[in-house]
């Protein structure tokens, strides 16, 4: 296992229910450190960019919506294994499919407002970083 910075953002169904405290704390709590973090609104152009992989996916346009709906936080998580401690804290895409203590467990709505995004791979968490951070905001 090694060192590992993931990309999170915290999405604007839980920014308007003024969850960004408490789901900054389950991170805390779960050992990752927020090393980096903003709240910003995103442009069309960032959400399409972003979720460029499910371009084709009949939820797209919905999912771009929705990521432009209100501000969202943007996060630089690290820790060992970061990647997959974060998926795992995060629970399932689908809330109702979480595991209890997860954070989707905790606060999603649904499955196309789910409160929370976090890196699949390595190659992507460096690829999701680089579009939200200038390596001198990331305060390791
Ligand atoms: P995750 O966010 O768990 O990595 P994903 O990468 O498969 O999930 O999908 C990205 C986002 O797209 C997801 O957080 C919410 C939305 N989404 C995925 N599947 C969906 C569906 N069947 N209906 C509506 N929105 C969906
Ligand atoms: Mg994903």
């Amino acid at each position: 296992m090694a060192v590992e910075r993931t990309f999170s953002i915290i999405k604007p169904d839980a920014t308007a229910r003024n969850l960004t405290g408490a789901i900054n704390a389950m991170i805390e709590q779960s050992g990752l450190r927020i090393v980096a973090q903003k709240r910003i609104r995103i442009t069309r152009e960032q959400a399409q960019t972003f979720y460029a992989v499910h371009s084709q996916r009949p939820f797209f346009g919905e999912l771009v919506d929705f990521m432009m709906s209100g501000p969202v936080v943007v996060q630089v998580l690290e820790g060992e294994n970061a990647i997959a401690r974060y998926r795992e804290l995060m629970g399932a895409t689908d809330p109702s499919k979480a595991a209890e203590g997860t954070i989707r467990k905790a606060h999603a709505a649904s499955i196309g407002e789910n409160s929370v995004h976090g890196s699949d791979a390595v190659e992507t968490a460096a690829i999701e970083i680089a579009q939200f951070f200038a390596g001198n905001e990331i305060v390791g």
